[in-house]
This record gives structure tokens, sequence and C-alpha cells, in this order.
């Protein structure tokens, strides 16, 4: 008898549980009042550099912000990112390639969701698991560096079909990559029609108001949207 039928069957049972579980996560979530993002991209494609930037401007701004962020091994990302002010956890996946909900529901132990306005999510750097992976939030960031290729979207399409906004990282360096940074678009609303893209550079600071912008007004209507659900 094949093994594959009872792979896939597994397979099915850890991701029914891990649904179950962000469903949970999501409810809690949402009934303090609060607005979860999961950031998902490959290795080094600039998450931290841009929730570095993200955190510190929030906390000027009087938004209360909260950071979870997942890696194989280190724990820099973290130190990285407490450098703003922001409550923040490292999450060490024990050698798996992606965050799951029960990780974050975990995690979150001690921290007062009530004081929190926006939680962030930084996944394992990883263009495939993450996808599957339902971590209870409320929006999918994927982020796509110009030094990755155009391509990406049409190779990788579960990350980015399954993402609400696209962030387009590194754009300063897109002259020196030779990238095509309208087929770039093409491929991303090929993959995902409509979706909303924000070019950026995190060292430039090109872009970095209009994400504010759209993370502010996402908060608004997430928090209009719920109250008219009551
Ligand atoms: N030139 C340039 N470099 C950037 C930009 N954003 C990030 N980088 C650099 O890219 C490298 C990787 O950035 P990170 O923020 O660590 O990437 P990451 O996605 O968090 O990486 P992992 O957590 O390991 O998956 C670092 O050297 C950053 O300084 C950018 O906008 N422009
Ligand atoms: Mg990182």
């Amino acid at each position: 008898m094949s093994m594959t039928p009872r792979v896939l069957e597994i397979r099915q049972k850890i991701l029914s549980r891990n649904d179950e579980i962000a469903r949970a996560l999501r409810a809690t979530l949402q009934s303090h009042g609060v607005v979860t993002l999961n950031l998902v991209s490959s290795p080094g494609s600039g998450k931290t550099r841009l929730l570095e930037h993200t955190l510190a401007q929030l906390v000027a701004a009087g938004i209360r912000a909260y950071a979870l962020v997942g890696d194989l091994a280190t724990d820099n990302d973290a130190q990285r990112l407490a450098r703003s002010g922001a409550a923040v956890k490292q999450i060490l996946t024990q050698g798996r390639c992606h965050l799951e909900a029960e990780m974050i529901t975990q995690h979150l132990e001690g921290w007062d969701l009530a004081a929190c306005d926006l939680l962030f999510i930084e996944n394992v750097g990883n263009l495939v698991c993450p996808s599957s992976y339902d971590l209870g939030e409320d929006i999918r960031v994927a982020l796509l560096s110009v030094t990755e290729g155009e391509d990406k979207p049409l190779k990788y399409p579960a990350i980015f079909n399954s993402a609400d906004v696209a962030i387009v990282t590194k754009v300063d360096l897109a002259a020196a990559c030779e990238t095509d940074m309208a087929l770039l678009h093409d491929n991303l609303s090929a993959i995902r029609p409509g979706i909303r893209i924000i070019d950026t550079s995190a060292r430039t600071g090109e872009g970095l108001d209009e994400w504010l912008a759209y993370l502010v007004e996402q908060r608004r209507l997430r928090m209009v949207e719920r109250s008219s659900c009551v």
C-alpha cells in the first residue's frame, strides 16, 4: 500500500487542529480590540527592518503595539525589535519552518491584550510553509524584496494568494538589481487580483508613511466593522 494517502491524512489533521486553535485565538484577540498582522516572506526580505521602523513610529504616536517574532534559532530579531520600546517576545520554533497558532497562544500569556492596539507576528522566513497556517490574524502581509526576482509570486503562489497586502521592500536596490517594477506588480496582481501593493525602502524611507497610514486606517476600519457586528 502506498504511504502517500496516510501522510496526507496526518497533515490534514495537523492543519485542522491548527485552524481550530486559530479560530479561538482570533476570537480572543478581537474581543480585546486587537488588530493582528502576520508578516510572511522569504528569509532576509526585510520583515524585521520594516518592523523596527514601524514599532518605533507607532510607539512615538501613542499607538500600542506588541510583536511576536518566530525563528528557528537566536533571539536576534526580538532584541532588534525591543529597542523600539514595544513589548516583544521571541518564539523559537524547535526546528519548525513556520509558526503555528498554538505557539502564538502560548506566547501571549502574561500580556495584557486589552492594552494592545496592533499585534505584529513576524513569521519564520519561508515562502512555502507559513501559507498553510492561520495564526488568528486579521491581515496577512506578504513582503517581497526587489532582490528576489519578479517571478517569485508566480513560483510561490500560495503565500501571495493568501495575503491581504503586499509590501515590496528594498526598492532603493531596484536599479542595481535591474528589477522590472511593473512586471513585479503585475505578477503580484496576477496571483492575487486587486491586492494593495506598497513599495518601500527601509533605507531611504520611501513608502513607509503609506504603510503606517495603511495600518492606522486598517485598525480604524476593523474596529468599526467589529462594533457594527455586535
Ligand atoms: N538596502 C536595503 N536593505 C534592507 C532593506 N530592508 C532590509 N534590508 C536589509 O536586508 C537584510 C535582512 O533584513 P531583515 O529585516 O533582517 O530581514 P528578515 O526578513 O527579518 O529576515 P529573517 O527574519 O531572517 O527572515 C538586513 O541586512 C537589512 O538591513 C531596505 O529597504 N533596503
Ligand atoms: Mg527577521
